[in-house]
């Protein structure tokens, strides 16, 4: 199999070995480079065609591998051609064709506008590296959204104080959006907003949208965010007495070459 696919279920697996992919929840896209649509070539095969409930013209005429909707992560290595698809934008961005994949007449994940958006809103604050948007839930990340306003600043600080690494590998922060209807086409107009903002964006009450250049990238952000919220909640049900500085924070940001929102900073 094409290394790009090996490498997408294998992050699909990795997601449910977390505990963070319960019946179908979560969805994974990924946007192609144009060797790896080339590599796929003989796969690309498929014509079925669907409407897009957006405007997606910044991405005409890329291509896509994406989870399906109502499938689960725990299957995507027993039958990738089931449980994932590879689509293609159309020209004008208003639709997509399934190229290869999403078999017995599956559709993308019901999250597909607003992973779209947030490719686009992505893209353009990191010049085109990023290639991955990662929609998980997580439990921590989930049950701190309780226990706090839903307020970048608030979140963020929690995080970047809960371990040292945090500020680090998220120095722009993690944004949060109050809770709305999943699905449709205003939760995706609200995430690509924020997500324009934070490399991660958390959907209260609900789970995380992540980004990044590549799998790696990407999982680890995630992967390091619900860690953070762990530890949170451990220490916060433990008590807490202290906790890093916003002073300590700057200096660890001017020791790794950092640039730490200081927004967030008192
Ligand atoms: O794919 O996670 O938000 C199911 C979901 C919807
Ligand atoms: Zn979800």
């Amino acid at each position: 199999m094409q290394k790009v696919l090996e490498d997408y279920i294998r992050m699909c697996y990795d997601g449910f070995l977390q505990g963070w992919h319960e019946r179908n929840g979560g969805n994974l896209t990924y946007r192609m480079k144009e060797d790896e649509v080339a590599d796929t070539a003989s796969l690309l095969a498929g014509d079925r065609h669907l409407d897009l409930p957006i405007d997606a013209s910044p991405l005409a005429g890329e291509h896509f591998i994406t989870t399906g909707s109502g499938r689960y992560m725990r299957n995507v290595p027993l039958a990738p051609q089931k449980n994932i698809g590879i689509i293609r934008i159309d020209d004008d961005g208003h639709g997509y064709t399934i190229r290869w994949g999403l078999e017995d007449g599956a559709k993308p994940t019901s999250e597909l506008p607003s992973h779209l958006l947030n490719h686009i809103a992505r893209m353009e604050a990191t010049d085109g590296r990023c290639r991955v948007i990662y929609h998980a839930h997580p439990a921590n990340i989930t049950a701190l959204s309780y226990t706090i306003e839903p307020d970048a600043k608030t979140l963020s600080r929690i995080l970047w104080q809960s371990e040292t690494e945090c500020a680090v590998v998220f120095p722009e922060g993690v944004g949060i959006l109050d809770w709305m209807i999943p699905g449709g086409t205003e939760i995706a107009e609200a995430s690509a907003r924020l997500i324009r903002k934070y490399p991660a964006i958390v959907w209260a009450f609900h789970g995380i949208f992540g980004s990044g250049a590549d799998f790696d990238e990407t999982f680890g952000l995630v992967h390091t965010i619900e860690k953070a919220a762990e530890i949170y909640l451990k220490a916060k049900g433990a008590g807490i007495v202290r906790t890093i500085t916003d002073d300590e924070l700057r200096v660890l940001a001017k020791a790794f070459g950092v640039k730490l929102n200081e927004d967030f900073l008192d």
